[in-house]
């Protein structure tokens, strides 16, 4: 048996086509995508999902719905008030709705949850045979030393102990994911901020926690072992290894969608600033405003690729 461990080793893609790291698949007769309530015997997904070539991911259902209707109006592709129906309307796990070439697929809250859905997203697009496919999640965040509202485009995503890793235990063992970022993709979205000049936006390190409460270093969980100082000190360290938000999923994304020949990339947008407090209490209507600010980044982004291809 071959035994888990570091994958430092890059897979090589000959081609832009989605690949799975997993032989088992291809030979299966029937693939049952159970969190999306979709299986390869019932529904066609070439003619559903083959011309996807953009993916964005982000937590609430709510907000992947109105990240879709922005894009088809952005794109030229659908009226302010056309219904966009839930792909997945055969279960309440995800939310998936679809525009032309763009797919938008709500993942929940935490490692879990994001990993569950990546597995079978990545399967949707490969059994789709997409080619060429870039996924952005789009987020929010708690940012360090940073003003609320500003948006982070995440250069590489770190451990909680700042590492460049995502590690999962397989069959019992340790096994270790590098969480590299397309400095290219990077780049072309800090441009696409400079274009809009609507918001302030950086590009730093991103901090993958297991926890929103004591994983971020709060003081207002239900539980807390440490003190104000303490917690100071991680941020202050964390801001010195060049982290500017803090988040949930990052780190399974880029590891899985690194593995399977995906072009990917996370912009999440800060709600407060960590080394100022804990508590997000913005007025709700500010809150809103911040959390279209990735999508309006992410929408003239595709927007600009279409045009150029
Ligand atoms: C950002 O916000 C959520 C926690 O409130 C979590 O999904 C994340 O990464
Ligand atoms: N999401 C997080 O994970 N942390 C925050 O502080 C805010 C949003």
């Amino acid at each position: 048996m071959a035994s888990p461990g570091a994958e430092t080793k890059k897979p090589e893609h000959h081609s832009g086509f989605v690949q799975l790291c997993n032989p088992h698949v291809a030979a299966m007769k029937e693939d049952v995508l159970y969190h999306f309530s979709l299986s390869t015997s019932t529904h066609d997904f070439p003619a559903m999902f083959g011309d996807v070539k953009f993916v964005c991911v982000g937590g609430s259902p709510s907000r992947m719905k109105a990240f879709i209707k922005y894009v088809a109006v952005e794109l030229g592709l659908g009226q302010p008030d056309a219904d966009y129906p839930n792909i997945c309307e055969g279960t309440d796990r995800y939310a998936m709705f679809k525009v032309g070439p763009v797919l938008s697929v709500s993942h929940g809250m935490g490692i879990p949850s994001i990993a569950i859905m990546l597995h079978e997203l990545i399967k949707l697009l490969y059994h789709a045979r997409c080619s060429d496919v870039t996924i952005i999640r789009i987020g929010t965040s708690g940012g360090i030393g940073l003003e609320p509202g500003s948006v982070v485009i995440t250069g590489q995503a770190v451990d909680a102990c700042f590492k460049p890793e995502f590690e999962l235990m397989v069959l019992g063992k340790r096994v270790v994911r590098s969480t590299h970022m397309d400095e290219q993709l990077v780049q072309e979205l800090a441009r696409c901020s400079a274009d809009l000049g609507k918001f302030p936006t950086v590009v730093g390190h991103t901090m993958c926690t297991l926890d929103f409460y004591e994983g971020q270093g709060r003081l207002d969980g239900a539980l807390c072992c440490y003190t104000e100082k303490d917690k100071q000190e991680y941020l202050q360290a964390a801001y010195a290894a060049g982290i500017r938000n803090i988040e949930m999923e990052a780190s399974v994304f880029s590891a899985m969608c690194n593995a399977c020949g995906l072009r990917a990339a996370v912009v999440c947008v800060t709600l407060l600033n960590r080394l100022e407090g804990d508590q997000i209490s913005s007025p709700h209507e500010v809150l809103v405003e911040y959390q279209q600010r990735p999508q309006q980044l992410v929408g003239h982004f595709i927007k600009k690729c279409l045009a150029e291809a």
